[in-house]
């Protein structure tokens, strides 16, 4: 972070503690002119100024403020200003959002295809790629592991496996996460976005627990946003698992959210401009891709209840 805007300080949220807000600074830049005072990358403790209240400002995990009134021994301050954000996650709410990784797990719990696209269509609905990694693959056999693989690559995504046991596909991970300013951990309850944070940053300990035998699902162990430094400039958010999430969207916009779809719709045009991809004479889209009935069933719930609709 740096210092400029009339000697303020620059910092990032990383986190929301009641009313406060728990903003990191980069000791490295200022570290001279301040005397040291900023001897470790330093988290304070900052309430908002009212004027904030007044524009209507909100603040999020991720957002860049400026502070001001530090008091290093108490370690306080106050937020000033809010950086306009670049993008925005609603569901967990992250601010500058760079890459959203939705972490699924092939078992405990297992894999849920509909769960999946729910999630990638949560991701595809703030205009941010989502990345999938296939966690706990310790758990499957190498070709129900690839056949998982193909059917995400079928759907138009990426997809990094890992597992944190013999560390199989962290490496990779890293690289990417590494070469991308903020990245969100989103996913189910129980697949291990917070033992993944654990085992890639060894200086935190953050609480992780066993998944229920009874209900085989996560048992909602975290229950906020953080952001952790993962390399220079790079960080991670851990966010609390859910696991049906909701999808705000018109009917129209609807099949541009699926990477196969939206790829035809590139390449040719239906006949009819308001063609929701049912069975208009003209259609371009292939009713043979496995996501079609999903998307099918889905936009009727859309149109019979009403704009906007939830599929949720
Ligand atoms: N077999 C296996 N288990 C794993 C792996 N990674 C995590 N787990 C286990 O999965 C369980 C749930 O892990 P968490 O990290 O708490 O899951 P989470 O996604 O953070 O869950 P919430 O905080 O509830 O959203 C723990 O018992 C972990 O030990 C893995 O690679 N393989
Ligand atoms: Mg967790
Ligand atoms: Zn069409």
């Amino acid at each position: 972070m740096s210092k400029n805007k009339s000697n303020k300080i620059r910092g990032i949220v990383v986190a929301l503690k009641a009313n406060f807000y728990i903003v990191e600074i980069d000791h490295q830049d200022f570290n001279k002119d301040l005397n040291n005072q900023f001897d470790t990358k330093k988290r304070l403790l900052c309430t908002r100024r009212n004027k904030l209240d007044y524009l209507g400002l909100f603040i999020d995990v991720g957002d860049l403020v400026y502070i001001e009134s530090i008091d290093h021994k108490n370690k306080r301050a106050v937020i000033s200003e809010v950086e306009p954000r670049k993008s925005f996650v609603k569901r967990p709410a992250v601010a500058n959002v760079t890459l959203v990784s939705i972490c699924i797990s092939v078992d405990e719990p297992l894999l849920d295809i509909e769960q999946a696209s729910r999630f990638l269509i949560t991701a595809e609905c703030s205009k941010i790629k989502p990345l999938i990694i296939l966690t706990k693959i310790d758990l499957v056999t190498k070709s129900d592991l690839i056949s998982y693989i193909n059917k995400f690559k079928s759907w138009g995504y990426d997809c990094i496996p890992v597992t944190i046991y013999n560390s199989e596909g962290i490496d990779s991970l890293v690289d990417r996460f590494r070469e991308t300013k903020l990245t969100v951990l989103a996913g189910p309850s129980g697949v291990g976005k917070t033992s993944l944070i654990n085992h890639l940053i060894p200086t935190i300990s953050l609480p992780t627990s066993s998944v229920s035998k009874k209900l085989k699902r996560g048992t909602h162990t975290t229950r906020h946003v953080e952001l952790f430094e993962i390399g220079k400039g790079s960080r991670l958010a851990d966010t609390p698992g859910f696991n049906r999430p909701e999808i705000l969207c018109e009917p129209s916009d609807f099949a541009y959210l699926f990477p196969e779809f939206r790829i035809q719709l590139t390449n040719s045009r239906c006949k009819f401009r308001n063609c929701l991809h049912r069975d208009e004479p003209g259609c371009v889209i292939n009713k043979d891709f496995e996501r079609y009935p999903f998307y099918l069933e889905n936009l009727e719930k859309m149109i019979s209840s009403h704009l906007p609709y939830r599929v949720g």
